[in-house]
C-alpha cells in the first residue's frame, strides 16, 4: 500500500516534469538553463595558485579535478571516493589537501605530463582516461570532439573540427562532467589557452526549438581553476574559415572587466551508464529468468 502511493507520487512528479519539458520546448522565446550545480555544493573548488611550484600551468589538471568532486558527490555510489580519496594519509578523504595530491599526479608524466607550457588537449584526453581507469575501472563512458587533430587510440574522439555546441548541450544535459579547452589570442605570437569546467549554460532560445543556435543570447558558468570559483561569460559564434565556433567572453586580467573573445577548441565529458542502458541489462537479465524456468 505505502509502495503503491510512493509511485503514484512519484508518477505524479515525473509527469509534472515531463509537463514542464514540454511547454519549455513549445514556448517561443522562453529562456533554457542547464544547471549541473543549482546549489553550488557540487564541484570542486581547488585554485591552480594552491598547487605550490608550477602551480601556475596546473590549469587542466585542476580542472579535471573539480569535475572529479562533482562525479564523486553527484553519483556517490558509483564513484564513492575513488576519483579523489585519502591522498594525503590523514584519515579524510576528498578534502582540498586530497585534491591538490590528485591534481599534482594528473600533473605528471604518467598522466597529463604538465610541462611549462601548460598541458596540450590530447594528454589531457588521455592522461585523464589513464587516471580514472586506473583509480575507477569500467565506471565512466568518456566523449570528446577536439578542433585539432587528436592521434590518440580512443575511437570516441571526434578530432579535426569546431567542438559543437549540441554536443556541449547533450553532454550537460546528461549526467556528464564536462571540461573544455579554450584559446585566445590564437593568431599572435603568444597564443593563450587555458581549460574550466562547465557549470551551466542559459540561453534565450527564440526560437523555441530547446536547442542553442548563433544569435541566440547565451551565458556559460564555469568552475574557473584560477579562481577555484565560479565565473561567467558571454557565450557567442564565429565563423572562421568556413567552420562555426563557440566563442566565450573570458576575462583574461581578473578583475579588469576586459574581455577576449576565446574559442572553444576542446570538449570532454566524462559520464555514468546511461540509466537506459541499465533498465536494458535488467531487462535482458529477466528474460534469462524467463528462459530458464
Ligand atoms: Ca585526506
Ligand atoms: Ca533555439
Amino acid at each position: 500500500m505505502m509502495s503503491g502511493q510512493i509511485y503514484s507520487r512519484l508518477c505524479a512528479i515525473a509527469c509534472a516534469v515531463m509537463l514542464m519539458g514540454l511547454v519549455s520546448s513549445v514556448a517561443v522565446g522562453a529562456k533554457v538553463c542547464i544547471d549541473k550545480d543549482p546549489d553550488g555544493t557540487l564541484f570542486g573548488n581547488l585554485k591552480q595558485g594552491d598547487i605550490g611550484e608550477g602551480g601556475e600551468t596546473m590549469c587542466g589538471p585542476v580542472a579535471a579535478v573539480n569535475g572529479f568532486l562533482y562525479l564523486q558527490r553527484k553519483y556517490p555510489q558509483h564513484f564513492n571516493s575513488y576519483l579523489i580519496g585519502d591522498k594525503d594519509d590523514d584519515g579524510e578523504p576528498d578534502t582540498y589537501e586530497d585534491m591538490k595530491k590528485v591534481a599534482e599526479i594528473l600533473g605528471g608524466l604518467s598522466y597529463m605530463d604538465c610541462g611549462p607550457g601548460g598541458v596540450s588537449y590530447n594528454r589531457f584526453i588521455d592522461g585523464k582516461y589513464a587516471y580514472m581507469e586506473e583509480v575507477a575501472p569500467g565506471k565512466t563512458k568518456y566523449r570528446a570532439q577536439s578542433y585539432h587533430e587528436y592521434g590518440g587510440d580512443h575511437d570516441w574522439v571526434a578530432d579535426k573540427k569546431p567542438p559543437e555546441i549540441d554536443f556541449l548541450v547533450d553532454q550537460l544535459k546528461g549526467c556528464a562532467a564536462v571540461e573544455i579547452l579554450i584559446a585566445w589570442d590564437v593568431q599572435s605570437d603568444e597564443p593563450k589557452a587555458h581549460y574550466v569546467t562547465v557549470v551551466k549554460l542559459c540561453w534565450e532560445d527564440a526560437n523555441g526549438d530547446g536547442k542553442l543556435q548563433p544569435g541566440e543570447e547565451a551565458t556559460i558558468e564555469f568552475i574557473d581553476p584560477r579562481s577555484g570559483q565560479r565565473e561567467m561569460g558571454e557565450l557567442t559564434f564565429e565563423v572562421w574559415d568556413e567552420e562555426t565556433f563557440i566563442l566565450i567572453g573570458y576575462e583574461e586580467v581578473p578583475g579588469s572587466g576586459l574581455l577576449v573573445d576565446a574559442y572553444v577548441t576542446m570538449i570532454m565529458s566524462q559520464n555514468i551508464p546511461e540509466p537506459a542502458t541499465v533498465v536494458f541489462m535488467a531487462l535482458g537479465g529477466l528474460v534469462v529468468l524467463i528462459r530458464r524456468r
